[in-house]
């Protein structure tokens, strides 16, 4: 990498000594710019950062409202272990849930339940029978939860047992696909604290949620069984149609109860502005094209455009058919343009548009209401875009509209669920019996062995475990699994592709229950347990990882990984945002290669231009394009061998190629337009697409050499030297990077004279990628140091006292890295967007790459403001929010990971180093690499270093190692052993690095140990 700077330091460096040293001391900054350059941190904070084996963190009482740890299969939906130890969300009914653009998800809430399940500990005592619910009514309740294993501890001094649950679903690095089961898993240990034998047991309910949104809007049954034989004990709930019962009468003729056919609205009540004084005659002025109704009439609130609203409410009428059949069109806004059936005055039923003109049938399953009066009423109080709703032709009826449903088989929320226990378990009548006995919370649970009820009826069904006598201290664990199966996604889900029913599901886990914990267990021990690194800086950077559990993210059925940037809005695994997010690429690499293959080199290529369409359609982000050529040769090092590079590379130099273009004269600046990810456009030369840019031709360059493109490589490599001058010459104030732009021109969005926290960007990618430096080192650090000086406050509140931000990230009190400030130039009110803004995925990736240039103590302080901010008292501490919750830009997280152990990988050179940038005389942690993951450990004294590397699972295939090592070792020997049986090697060392090179590559498997003395002599 120094290489490279001995040619351009020589003739620019010199030049700018003077600049450099100039105007980097004694620099005046503007008064209104109150981030301090004194972070005034207490010695006691910064210790704190440093604290090795801090206990784990324990979360009790008010602490535990907030949480909701990701506790389902990656890409499965979202389902929540909450801090009591019950579940909530139930994402996993393929609804398209959008919780809001950023600022609403920033808020203290407790995640919602809509599914009825949970487990109670028995207790039997002298002929007695107990029951106690785990949840925050048990007594003292703590969380101690770490992805993707949460532990909540139960007592209460009146209750003779102890309980602790651990719920996990299986993740294991590398292994995508059995981390990707619609399944939770729960073991629940009990303790007998009591000074008498006690009986123990566990009882576990679940209720049938198949249909849960359709449940009101279709004729049919939910069925529950509960099959208790030998080797199985397991709740099924699947639903299917209702059978026309045989003798029935046929159905009644239909009631119309409006068909807005006449001049005015008849006997229902007008109120707003948005109905006029009768039904519209069709489309309106500046409408849409409307179709779908009935006659010549219908309500169509469009009058006066999308602004003006009102309610339209029928006289009351009986409900006398089992269905409520009507037509609907317009917007999709709930509760705001919507058709309400209130009973009592109470909404009891409700429908809205589909953001669409065309009004199409829907229909409410009525039968629980037969006999009631009811009342219609149509709503509009939404005048943003799709203010407004089309209805017509209400009829109840005997039977349902065909409507927008269709045969139930293919609904999205039609599949089935399952509790299962993983031992013998109570026959129902037992269960029964103890239901009978332990109090009216249990009277909603049912144990029949197979039953069939309406849709519209909410049922849980248990199953209990038989009891087992506990001794006074003894233990004794009971394990269930929860599995679900949903398969009508729009776009499929992949774990359909090997599961028929969540009975499937559980059988395969159960069956494979040994492996997966087995794994699971060895992932969270060489993760957690057998580092050096902080305790609290593991849990930061590992809890980002559950986004891919969350709605974020989606794993189709053919092959496809597919993301929003956060749960449920802004589509097409956006490549700027996904630009900083390295966690899916190192821990499920087979991922990330599906969206470079599928989307970024499959369907949102172009195949004329080169462009990369940065949602997988056909518009241009200049931060995305550069970055999908970086991701590409993450990709490629994060593979076992060269089928992946080969296949792509054509496509990957089209997509620099593209760049290049956009370069326009070859001279390494890009000066065009340049949309990115601040949603806005960055005129003339800056080292935020610039270093990305230059990043993107390094790692071409590199490709091309691979690939044997040797005439590519050269005029990547030419560019690239052009570039990295030029932006020293042109950008450098002497302190940091700034933009070339003419504000005449261009008066918004830009920075000009500002500090962008993410000048550097391409150069904290180009040390992931073992690309070296893109600038002259003292440049980058300086700028670096800059970042930390003017752009994070230990208290955002000064700052955004006068400079507000578009949305609230963080509160006053809080520390926070901004987005941009103008330490030195005139505040640009106009300037980038979101400025003013806290982002943890900026902050993770500044932090990453200030791990790569040592500043150590600022990287760590930045990401325990981050902690500070997710501390469950306030915030769900694994839900890292920007435009929406579990923000896919956190995951950048990974990337401070693999900075703090100066990680490199090559897997088809088969080259692998590390520089461990925290304790290197001590120093231990989890690596992951293509086929393969374990621990890595060095030790180092005066005289010798030791290197460690311990495959706990997988394999790994070596040709070449690297190591850092200190100043003054100016030549070593090195001897290498791989399961105790020597190795030859050569090696070669410079700047304190040993790089060695094996006789032959040699691929160490699971539980094997490579280990490297370096041992230092003296000349
Ligand atoms: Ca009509
Ligand atoms: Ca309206
Ligand atoms: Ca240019």
């Amino acid at each position: 990498m120094t290489r490279i700077w001995t040619i351009i330091i020589g003739f620019v460096v010199c030049s700018f000594l003077v600049t450099f040293h100039g105007t980097a001391e004694g620099v005046e900054i503007r008064p209104g710019h109150v981030i301090p350059v004194d972070k005034k941190l207490s010695q006691e904070w910064v210790q704190r950062l440093f604290e090795r084996r801090s206990q784990r963190e324990v979360y009790s009482g008010k602490e535990l409202e907030t949480i909701g740890m990701p506790i389902g299969g990656v890409a499965t939906g979202q389902l929540y272990l909450r801090g009591d130890g019950t579940l909530g969300l139930w994402w996993i009914f393929n609804k398209h849930i959008f919780t809001g653009y950023g600022a609403t998800c920033y808020r203290t809430y407790r995640p919602e339940s809509p599914v009825d399940s949970g487990f109670a500990v028995v207790v039997q005592k002298d002929g007695k029978t107990f029951a106690k619910p785990l949840n925050r009514d048990f007594g003292t309740v703590e969380f101690i939860g770490v992805y993707p294993i949460g532990i909540v501890r139960y007592r209460d001094d009146g209750f003779p047992v102890k309980v602790a649950l651990s719920a996990w679903s299986p993740f294991i690095p590398l292994n995508a696909k059995d981390s990707a089961l619609p399944a939770t898993l729960f073991n629940i240990i009990i303790e007998n604290t009591s000074d008498t034998n006690l009986q123990v047991g566990v009882l576990g309910w679940l209720e049938n949620a198949v249909l849960i949104h359709s449940a009101k809007a279709v004729q049919a049954l939910r069925r529950s069984r509960v099959i208790n034989d030998i080797g199985q004990n397991l709740i099924v709930h699947t639903a299917e149609k209702a059978p026309v019962p045989k003798g029935a009468l046929g159905p009644r003729p239909n009631i119309v109860l409006a068909d807005f056919e006449g001049q005015d609205y008849g006997d229902w009540k007008v109120s707003g502005e948005a109905f006029g004084k009768g039904p519209a005659k069709g489309t309106l002025p500046r409408q849409q094209n409307v179709i779908g109704f009935l006659g010549k009439g219908l309500v169509n609130t469009f009058l006066g455009g999308d602004g003006p609203g009102g309610t339209l409410t029928s006289s009351p009428f009986e409900i006398s058919r089992k269905f409520i059949n009507f037509l609907v069109g317009g917007g999709g806004h709930a509760g705001q343009t919507c058709i309400n059936l209130l009973i009592d005055g109470k909404v009891v039923r409700t429908a809205t548009g589909k953001n669409n003109e065309k009004l199409e049938w829907y229909f409410w399953n009525v039968e629980e209401f037969e006999g009631k009066a009811a009342q219609i009423q149509v709503v509009d109080k939404f005048s943003g875009g799709w203010g407004h709703i089309n209805i017509d032709q209400i009829e109840l009826s005997d039977e349902p509209q065909k409507g927008p449903t269709g045969p139930i088989d293919k609904l999205p929320d039609y599949g089935s669920m399952v509790l299962a226990l993983a031992e013998n378990g109570a026959a129902p009548h037992d269960v029964r019996r103890i239901l009978a006995t332990i109090g009216d919370w249990a009277a909603k649970l049912h144990a029949e062995d197979n039953v069939a009820y309406p849709v519209t009826e909410r049922r849980s069904a248990a199953l209990a475990t038989h009891t087992v006598e506990l001794a006074p201290g003894a233990k004794r664990v009971f394990t269930f699994v929860l599995t679900w199966f949903f398969p009508n996604h729009p776009n499929g889900h992949e774990y359909a592709n090997r599961f028929n029913s969540a009975g499937d599901v559980a059988d395969y886990v159960l069956d494979d229950y040994d492996r997966l914990i087995g794994d699971v267990s060895k992932w969270y021990k060489t993760y957690y347990e057998h580092s050096t690194l902080p305790r609290w800086l593991l849990f930061r950077l590992h809890s980002t990882v559950s986004n891919l559990a969350t709605g974020t993210c989606q794993w189709w059925k053919n092959g496809r990984f597919w993301a929003w940037e956060g749960v449920g809005c802004c589509a097409g695994t956006c490549t700027h945002v996904w630009n900083y997010a390295h966690a899916p690429a190192r821990l499920f690499p087979e991922l990330e290669r599906s969206a470079r293959e599928m989307q970024d080199f499959g369907e949102g290529f172009d195949e004329k231009s080169g462009l990369v369409g940065f949602r997988s359609n056909r518009a241009y982000a200049a931060d995305g394009q550069c970055g999908t050529v970086l991701k590409a040769y993450r990709e490629h090092q994060m593979s076992a061998d060269y089928p992946f590079l080969k296949r792509n590379w054509p496509r990957i130099k089209k997509a620099l190629e593209f760049s290049i273009g956009r370069d326009g004269n070859d001279d390494g600046l890009i000066e065009s337009s340049q949309h990115n990810t601040y949603d806005i456009n960055f005129e003339g030369p800056n080292t935020f697409v610039g270093s990305l840019y230059l990043a993107a031709l390094r790692a071409g360059e590199e490709m091309a050499k691979e690939m044997g493109d040797e005439q590519f490589a050269k005029r990547c490599r030419k560019i690239f030297e052009s570039g990295s001058r030029l932006t020293v010459e042109r950008l450098w104030d002497g302190e940091y990077f700034i933009q070339v732009v003419d504000l005449e021109k261009h008066p918004k969005h830009q920075y000009v004279k500002g500090c962008l926290s993410d000048q550097l960007f391409g150069q904290g990618w180009a040390h992931q990628l073992g690309l070296g430096y893109i600038y002259p080192p003292e440049y980058v650090k300086k700028a670096l140091q800059s970042v930390w000086k003017y752009n994070w406050a230990p208290d955002i509140g000064p700052y955004n006292a006068t400079h507000k931000p578009e949305r609230w990230f963080a509160r006053s009190g809080e520390p926070g890295l901004f987005t941009c400030t103008w330490p030195k130039s005139p505040y640009l009110a106009a300037g980038v967007r979101y400025k003013n803004e806290v982002w943890t995925g900026i902050e993770y990736q500044v932090a990453g790459h200030m791990v790569w240039e040592g500043m150590v103590e600022e990287a760590l302080a930045i990401c325990h403001g981050i902690h500070e901010r997710y501390h469950p008292a306030k915030h769900n501490p694994f839900n890292e929010v920007e435009c929406g919750d579990h923000y896919a830009r956190a995951m950048a997280s990974w990337g401070v990971y693999t900075a703090l152990t100066g990680y490199e990988y090559h897997g088809p050179k088969g080259h692998i180093g590390f520089a461990p940038r925290l304790t290197p005389e001590n120093f231990r942690a989890a690596f992951t690499a293509a086929e393969g993951w374990g621990t890595f450990a060095q030790n180092r004294d005066s005289r010798m270093q030791r290197e460690r590397i311990e495959l706990r699972w997988g394999r790994l295939a070596l040709k070449s190692l690297a190591f850092a090592v200190p100043e003054n070792f100016q030549s070593v020997k090195v001897s290498i052993t791989a399961a105790g049986k020597p190795i030859e090697s050569e090696h070669k060392l410079k700047d304190g690095r040993v790089e060695i090179t094996l006789s032959k590559k040699l691929t160490i498997s699971e539980d094997q140990v490579l280990e490297v003395t370096i041992q230092r002599q003296d000349r």
